[in-house]
């Protein structure tokens, strides 16, 4: 190697040196990457709802996989590891084919558990206010009713997934459930509320029984975030 070209990759970075060469970058997680946030919350925060056990191994060991795989299916590709995840879960069509799989089940399990956590706070809150209440009513009837609509969905979800209070780009809210890690950003949904169903998230305290899991969730909702992501 001759001394410019030397010295000229010595102040280049990882990324310019990968683009360089053609080679793998060997730091590409300083270019963005994908990083596991703190909870907002202790893990004792959501008892006796969600116990302190639970929470510890969901967010520190399920979510944390989540994120890891996803730097590991977005490898040496520093555009893609730049962008919020929840905008590459809208373009998922602009995903590369070959790892699209992979970004659906581990993108979409790292913006689902994301939202997830914020979705829920210490003690709950009486329910939704203003605009998100109003719509509640005109769509579902009532907020009852809405909770046993996502609990019918829930429980009817074989297997792994959500069950979700979306709205669409009109601003219409609908409830369905999806699978695994499929996320309503997909389908350009925004998630309002959304209940982890995985037996990850409640086996530990509620074991077989989901329906009381679903019950209680309602206890710890942070109806203030909903509202705002409502409005
Ligand atoms: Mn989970």
């Amino acid at each position: 190697m001759n001394p410019n070209r030397r010295s000229f990759l010595k102040g280049a970075s990882a990324l310019g040196f990968a683009a360089l060469t053609g080679t793998q970058p060997l730091f590409a997680a300083q270019a963005g990457g994908f990083e596991l946030a703190n909870l907002p919350y202790g893990f004792d925060a959501l008892e006796p709802v969600i116990d302190a056990k639970t929470m510890e191994i969901h967010w520190g060991r399920h979510h944390k996989a989540y994120v890891d795989n996803l730097n590991k299916a977005f490898a040496g590709k520093a555009d893609w590891l730049a962008k919020p995840v929840d905008q590459i879960l809208k373009e998922i069509g602009e995903v590369p084919p070959s790892i699209k799989q992979a970004v659906i089940n581990n993108g979409g399990g790292h913006s689902n558990h994301t939202h997830f956590w914020k979705m829920m706070k210490a003690g709950g809150s009486d329910g939704p206010t203003g605009n998100l209440k109003e719509a509640i009513v005109s769509t579902f009837g009532s907020l009852e009713k809405l909770q046993a609509l996502m609990t019918v969905n829930g429980m009817t979800r074989f297997g792994s997934g959500w069950t979700w209070l979306v709205k669409d780009q009109g601003g219409k809210l609908s409830a369905y459930s999806t699978a695994n890690q499929d996320s309503p950003l997909m389908k350009g949904h925004t998630p309002i509320l959304g209940i982890d169903v995985w037996e990850h998230a409640y086996y530990l305290k509620y074991q077989n029984k989901r329906a009381d899991y679903l019950a209680a969730w309602w206890k710890v909702v942070n109806w203030t975030r909903a509202d705002e992501l409502f409005a």
